[in-house]
């Protein structure tokens, strides 16, 4: 049997920060590169003291945003919100996005010290562990998989639902932020922000003047993220787009998804807390928490499930690491069943 596989279109952008080559087209399309190969769109180095040099990876089958973010001094770096491949028709895992983010590292002589995930995505399978196993063999030490401390409510709720064994849990993340704790990218300064409401365990991180919010704030033309998922509340999410609007109008707010509307060709990694204050549909000035309850509540009960909800959750529980296989040497994944008649 062979399997055609889609075409793995991956958008990369470079953004040196404090460049002044920032470029966008016209506010708010962003520049990208677009292609199959890896290219970085700015390569020139100016950086500013205590912020990152960014790069952003879009994997576009699930629209997700991957970041790597990195110390120019010590080419210490981070990886944000990785995707690895699943191709729900021929049940295949693959690695060319995660394969993506370890070639740009390298060609960047970055040192990864950190996989971050922002909260347990359900949308999308996490190559965290894959990365880890990857860099564990090239560089001189292991990178340590870091998650907020609240996801053990998820493992505990997901995990009793697939009957996920919890050895295979229990022990796969190497590091549970606390509230606010802050961290070391090399010499850079790292914050983990508590940011609930579309999922519990749900963190951002700040680095110098950028937030990657993960799925709080999308961009100004997509709005927020969706609020149904179990532990998931409206109210918070709310209070979670405070904590960041309150911040200083020019940190950007990288985002962990982009659906782009019919209006706008290109995904954008980022907007600014100015950006996002005057345009984004929302939650700009004006609208009160009233007003955004109802709405997200009332877009929450359109929404579908999401596509690879069940194979997202029970690997991404597990941080990527695949299920043991059985005694017949199988690995498998529950997929439950809707049955919309009673004869059964
Ligand atoms: N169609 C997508 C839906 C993805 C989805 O539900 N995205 C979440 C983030 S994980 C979201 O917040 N969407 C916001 C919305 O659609 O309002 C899929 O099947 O994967
Ligand atoms: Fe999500």
């Amino acid at each position: 049997m062979s399997i055609v596989w889609p075409r793995f279109d991956i958008r990369i952008l470079t953004l040196p920060s404090g460049s002044a080559r920032v470029a966008r087209l016209p506010n708010p399309v962003f520049r990208a590169e677009v292609g199959n190969s890896q290219r970085a769109l700015s390569s020139s180095k100016v950086s500013t003291p205590g912020e990152p040099s960014i790069h952003s990876v879009f994997e576009k089958v699930t629209g997700t945003w991957q970041y790597i973010i990195a110390d120019p001094e010590t080419k210490t770096a981070a990886i944000i919100d990785s995707v690895l491949d699943y191709d729900p028709v021929g049940l295949a895992i693959t690695t060319r996005s995660a394969d993506g983010l370890l070639d740009l590292a390298k060609k960047n002589g970055y040192k990864i010290d950190w996989i971050l995930e922002t909260h347990a995505h359900a949308d999308h399978l996490t190559a965290a562990a894959y990365l880890q196993r990857q860099l564990e063999k090239t560089q001189s030490h292991r990178p340590q998989i870091g998650i907020g401390k609240r996801i053990n409510q998820v493992q505990e709720n997901f995990g009793a639902k697939y009957k996920v064994p919890k050895k295979e849990y229990e022990p796969v993340f190497d590091k549970l932020f606390d509230d606010d704790e802050v961290f070391e990218i090399g010499n850079l300064k790292a914050m983990a922000i508590h940011l609930p409401g579309h999922t519990p365990d749900h963190l951002g991180y700040k680095v110098g003047d950028n937030v990657f919010c993960g799925d709080t704030v999308f961009n100004a033309d997509v709005g927020t993220a969706r609020c149904d998922f179990p532990g998931g509340s409206v109210e918070s999410l709310w209070e979670s787009t405070r904590k960041l609007l309150k911040m200083p109008d020019n940190v950007k707010i990288w985002t962990g998804h982009d659906y782009p509307p019919d209006n706008r060709a290109e995904p954008m990694p980022f907007m600014t807390v100015k950006e996002h204050k005057e345009q984004n549909k929302h939650i700009k000035e004006g609208t009160t928490k009233d007003d955004f309850v109802t709405m997200r509540t009332e877009r929450d009960a359109s929404l579908k499930a999401p596509r690879l909800l069940h194979q997202s959750l029970q690997i991404n529980i597990r941080a990527g690491h695949l299920p043991q296989p059985n005694e017949a040497g199988t690995r498998l994944l529950h997929t439950p069943l809707k049955l919309n008649t009673e004869s059964f």
